[in-house]
């Protein structure tokens, strides 16, 4: 059965190809982003399954109104895909506060007002499935990367126990931990970097800014191929917790359960 759509930062990157994808399937998609024009150039213009909405995440009335206007004119939302998001990147001490508060109003706050106004049309119908990009920096983080993970952790965190509360309901729930994808998400249009200069990190600083620019672009991860993936599981009754999507993600996440594991038994020598 045809399904409805809605995703958020569809403008550009891995929310763009969840959207073409599911246009593909046959599905029937409302795309939002921060610009309308940009959707609309994304993804062409009036097809007949394609509707268009500017949305801000941070903007929590902004969300509750698209929700609402999404289940009038299309009749439901069977699949919801909190996609957007963005990172401040740098070493903690070198990001403001006020940095660090924007990262967690857009991939927290921002993820928790959409799904906010989506959840109750989903358990009114007893249906529904709700997909968060997190990132493998929501299980692991790493030295220039510590504002994002803790944004994205937190996204874990919540969405692990709202999937509980949610699965009686009928709505389920799909967090997907990409690693490195081939979008924007380095690019200058995308990421932030920390602007203080603290000089004991300066080197540490500049050899992770070259990391970043060097990788920007030549990503191993493809987004058609993650946005194929999950839209494929959409379809499916057993629509696992979580999707770990890359070699180099499931790479880091079974160092990290090692680490973990090794801490756990370490943990019970002396009681
Ligand atoms: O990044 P990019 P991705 N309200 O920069 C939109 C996660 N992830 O596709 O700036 C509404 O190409 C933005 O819209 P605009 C990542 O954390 C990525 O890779 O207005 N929209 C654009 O459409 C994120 O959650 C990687 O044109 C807002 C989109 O978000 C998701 O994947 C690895 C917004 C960003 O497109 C998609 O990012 C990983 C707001 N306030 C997780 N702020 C990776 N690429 O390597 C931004 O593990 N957007």
């Amino acid at each position: 059965m045809h399904k409805v759509w809605l995703v958020t930062g569809a403008s550009r990157g891995l929310g763009r190809e969840i959207a073409r994808a599911a246009l593909d399937a046959g599905d029937t998609v409302m795309a939002t982003a921060r610009s309308g024009d940009a959707v609309r150039d994304a993804l062409g213009g009036d097809a007949e399954r394609l509707h268009l909405h500017t949305l801000d995440i941070a903007d929590a009335e902004a969300a509750t109104a698209v929700a609402a206007e999404t289940v009038e004119r299309l009749g439901a939302i069977d699949v919801l895909v909190n996609n957007a998001g963005y990172a401040e990147l740098g070493f903690f001490e070198t990001l403001t506060d006020a940095a660090v508060r924007r990262q967690f109003e857009v991939n927290l706050f921002g993820t928790m007002n959409v799904t906010r106004a989506v959840a109750p049309y989903m358990r009114e119908r007893r249906s529904g499935l709700i997909v968060t990009i997190s990132s493998v920096s929501g299980l692991v983080s790493n030295a220039g990367g510590a504002v994002y993970s803790a944004s994205k952790f937190a996204v874990e965190g919540w969405m692990e126990g709202f999937a509980q509360e949610l699965a009686p309901l009928g709505v389920r729930s799909l967090l997907v931990e990409p690693g490195m994808l081939r979008t924007d998400f380095m690019d200058q249009r995308s990421a932030h970097f920390g602007t203080i200069d603290i000089p004991d990190y300066a080197e540490a600083v500049a050899r992770y800014r070259a990391f970043v620019d060097e990788a920007n672009g030549t990503q191993p991860g493809d987004p058609k191929r993650l946005a194929a993936r999950i839209v494929a599981l959409a379809s499916r009754d057993d629509v696992p917790g979580r999707l770990v999507f890359g070699d180099d993600a499931r790479e880091w996440v079974g160092a990290k359960l090692d680490a973990l594991r090794a801490d756990l038994a370490g943990s019970t020598d002396g009681g």
